[in-house]
């Protein structure tokens, strides 16, 4: 029996009324919730390290972002769901007519959504310049890959406030926009809607420990760790939705 499963059963015994007090307390901590499991959205795994980034991400920006700020939006969501008897499991169908949500789903479903997309496309060993249909396509649709990386990085840097800067495929072709806050081109109210291929966080809890008040900098850095191979897969996902 893993952890997991055995303070679901002893929970679950709990609440039975079978254990002792002193296990009672330990099945209503909030880390060993019974309700964890069934809970509707989660966060993807971190497909790597907390210190993989670096030097582009260090370690304490990572981990803090992941296990606080990304945590919290998920922990919302799920409470925003549940308290509003939201039976819609499909992220990307809420985020699609998120203007029917209370604005804390527009808020904290933005950013679950947002993250688990953001963490996917950076890598270790990554940067350089994509290839095939998706390199391609940035030629067709933006110039070049050097045209493209002006425009994103200006995108980036002008997002006045928090926000995120986006790659976007709209009727078949590549676009390049920003969002506020933890909007997404999915949702119905974004001001150019689009499915994201690529997108870079420039709330300053991404970069503020590093690069204080740089954000240029970091935006530069991340050209190091964009993970071509995934926008790639993205880019295909794209064209057939
Ligand atoms: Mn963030």
């Amino acid at each position: 029996m893993d952890k997991r499963t055995f303070l679901r059963n002893t929970a679950l015994l709990g609440a039975g009324g079978l254990l002792l007090p002193k296990l009672d307390l330990l099945a209503s901590s909030p880390e060993t919730s019974v309700a964890d499991d069934a809970l509707a959205f989660k966060q993807n795994e971190l497909g790597y390290a907390f210190n993989a980034l670096e030097p582009n991400i260090d370690a304490t920006t990572m981990e803090i972002h992941y296990t606080k700020h990304h945590a919290t939006y998920t922990k919302n969501l799920n409470t925003l769901v549940k308290d509003n008897n939201i039976v819609e499991k499909d992220i990307m169908k809420i985020l699609k007519s998120i203007s029917k949500y209370p604005m804390g789903v527009r808020n904290n479903g933005g950013g679950f959504h947002n993250h688990n997309f953001f963490w996917e496309v950076m890598a270790p060993n990554a940067g350089g310049e994509p290839s095939g249909e998706l390199a391609q396509a940035i030629s067709r649709d933006l110039g070049s890959f050097a045209k493209f990386k002006e425009e994103f990085s200006k995108a980036a840097a002008t997002r006045f406030g928090s926000g995120w800067a986006w790659l976007i495929v709209k009727d078949k072709k590549l676009a390049v926009v920003s969002t506020p806050n933890q909007d997404s081109p999915l949702m119905d109210i974004a001001e150019v809607k689009g499915f994201p291929v690529f997108g870079i966080d420039v709330w300053e809890h991404a970069y503020y420990l590093k690069y204080q008040n740089r954000r240029a900098d970091y935006i530069q850095a991340f050209w190091n760790v964009a993970n071509w191979k995934k926008v790639g897969e993205n880019y295909q996902k794209a064209l057939t939705v």
